[in-house]
This record gives C-alpha cells, structure tokens and sequence, in this order.
C-alpha cells in the first residue's frame, strides 16, 4: 500500500469563520420599529434590546449577533426585507471577525 494511505489524515479541520450582524443608525427609521426587529430577528429581551438601540442611535452602529456566514446573510436579508415592507430605511451589514 502505498505511504500516503498509511499515514493518518492531518487533523487540520479551521473553525468556520464567524460574522458579525450590525443595525445602522439612521434618521428616519422609529426606535419602537428596531426595538421590534432586535427582538424578533435577534432574540433580545424588551430591556436588551432598549439599550442596544440606544447605542446604535448614539454610536451609529452596533453589534446585534455573531454567526457562521450563511445564517449572517439570512439575517441580513430577513432584516432588510422586514423593513422595506414596513417602509423603514434601516439597514443591516455583515462584518467578519478578524484574526480567530
Ligand atoms: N436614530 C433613529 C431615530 O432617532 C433611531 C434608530 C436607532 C434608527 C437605531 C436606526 O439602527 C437604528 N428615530
């Protein structure tokens, strides 16, 4: 049998990349409306997700999840999708985790 097959795979398995899920501040979008979209997209309590509007409105962005990169795309989508129909202009990006 030839070397190679004898010889144990590398165990080499890399960690998927993680990607951040960020809400953008705007002027125009309601703070009841992201309040909403922090609760039913991210699963944030009423408080959490209170405070973490707040910090978006005051520091024009915020991280709201971390995940692998298709459910952070899903996110994105279902995000914006739920807001054009609601005619609010917010907007969601995805941000990948440096140096894991
Ligand atoms: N700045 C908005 C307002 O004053 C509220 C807001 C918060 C909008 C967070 C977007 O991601 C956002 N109505």
């Amino acid at each position: 049998m030839a070397q190679e097959l004898l010889q144990k795979p590398k165990e080499k398995l890399k960690k998927p990349s993680q990607f951040q899920v960020l809400l953008l501040n705007d002027d125009y979008t309601t703070m009841e409306f992201v309040v909403e979209v922090l609760r039913k997209f991210f699963f944030k309590s009423n408080e959490a997700a209170h405070a973490l509007m707040l910090k978006i409105h005051i520091e024009g962005e915020a991280v709201c999840g971390v995940y692998t990169h298709d459910i952070a795309q899903t996110k994105v989508s279902q995000v914006i999708d739920f807001s054009r129909k609601h005619d609010q202009p917010l907007m969601c990006i995805i941000r990948e985790v440096r140096g894991e």
